[in-house]
């Protein structure tokens, strides 16, 4: 959900929960006002239908669904599959590292009530770094949550970056998509250093278990989209010799399209995300990013921001494991029918078969 979507609305049931420095602390919840917040998220999504407004009653049921809920008890075991959190972990000081270099790994942690959780990883110099939370798919008994919010915190341990609550799909890996409440930071450009990623749900009382995290620090340049590729066929080709590719491209025109192929084992992690605002100036491309397969059948397809701000900029993208070796395409065109705007694009696969493995 882009918080600058419907400020009014958004701010109040934000507001139900008091925010600082970007952590979240409890504040004393009013049942009755998280129901009127409901209700008139509702009157929005059915006066003006779209994805927006449904994330929004999505946000809203998922905070009511949250005060009514059992707390888990602490320390409930995520799934499976990636590298674990260890707990505690709830500062800078005691983060896990994430190596973020490539094959990139994948963390795997769950977030009780009033938890948070750091991660670490190393970029050189001009690195583009693309971080992700997958909520996804099948849920620890308890869990009451699929939304979480991201930071990622400079080399001093404090100083927040970037923020996104909304821009992640939650998949669990596959194509179905059970919540557009995950979170994603596409294609930020870091200087060298040792950063944090601070994961924690955006409602104080939410349970999210499990959640996945990806990141990925690419140091390639960017490579120019060759137009024209609006169709599978004339697909920019982005080879895995190095495990990944950036491309810059554009949506130049009304209902241009964007493909790219590549060739990926089954059992194999493709991660595709697209930097919507690459000035992060907050005027972001609304993108939509359609993952297809050899036969251009769309496996998934995900729309999750919209235009963002600068302090949140827009991207998009996901995590998918390859059931079968093939070919796939990123297809990339704009959510209407006359936007245009510019991004720049990182698919990357992963041999990480083993953290795949009993993932969802
Ligand atoms: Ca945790
Ligand atoms: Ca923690
Ligand atoms: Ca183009
Ligand atoms: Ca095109």
């Amino acid at each position: 959900m882009n918080r600058h979507a419907f400020p009014g609305v958004r701010l109040a049931i934000a507001g139900i929960f008091v925010f600082s420095a970007g952590m979240a602390c409890a504040a004393p919840v009013d049942r009755d006002q998280l129901e009127r917040e409901l209700r008139a998220a509702q009157a929005i999504e059915k006066q003006s239908p779209g994805k927006a407004e449904a994330l929004l009653v999505d946000e809203a049921l998922a905070a009511l669904a949250a005060v009514d809920a059992p707390n888990a008890p602490d320390g409930a075991p995520a799934q499976s599959g990636g590298i674990p959190e260890a707990e505690p972990n709830n500062s800078a000081a005691t983060a896990t590292a994430l190596s973020g270099n490539l094959p990139f790994p994948v963390g795997s942690g769950s977030i009780t009530a009033g938890d948070v959780d750091y991660w670490t990883f190393t970029a050189p110099a001009g690195a583009r770094v693309w971080i992700e939370t997958d909520t996804g798919g099948t849920q620890v008994a308890g869990s009451t949550s699929r939304d979480t919010i991201i930071e990622l915190i400079a080399p001093d341990g404090s100083t927040v970056i970037e923020s996104d609550d909304d821009d992640g799909t939650a998949n669990g890996g596959d194509g179905t998509v059970e919540a557009g409440l995950s979170s994603l930071i596409g294609g930020r450009v870091l200087l060298a250093g040792t950063y944090y990623v601070r994961v924690h749900a955006f409602n104080e009382a939410g349970i999210v278990n499990p959640y996945r995290l990806s990141i990925v620090v690419t140091t390639a340049a960017p490579i120019a989209e060759s137009e024209p590729n609006n169709t599978a066929a004339t697909a920019g080709v982005i080879a895995f010799g190095t495990s990944y590719g950036v491309r810059s491209g554009a949506i130049n025109v009304a209902g241009d399209a964007d493909y790219y192929s590549m060739a990926a084992a089954g059992g194999t992690v493709v991660y595709f995300v697209a930097d919507a605002d690459p000035g992060h100036a907050g005027d972001g491309t609304d993108l939509v990013l359609e993952l297809r397969d050899a036969s251009d059948a769309i496996v998934l397809s995900v729309d999750s921001s919209i235009t963002g701000s600068a302090t949140n900029p827009a991207a998009e993208g996901a995590r998918y494991i390859v059931p079968t070796t093939g070919v796939y395409y990123v297809k990339v065109r704009h959510y209407t029918a006359n936007g245009t705007g510019d991004y720049v694009l990182m698919v990357s696969i992963s041999d990480d078969r083993i953290f795949a493995s009993g993932f969802d």
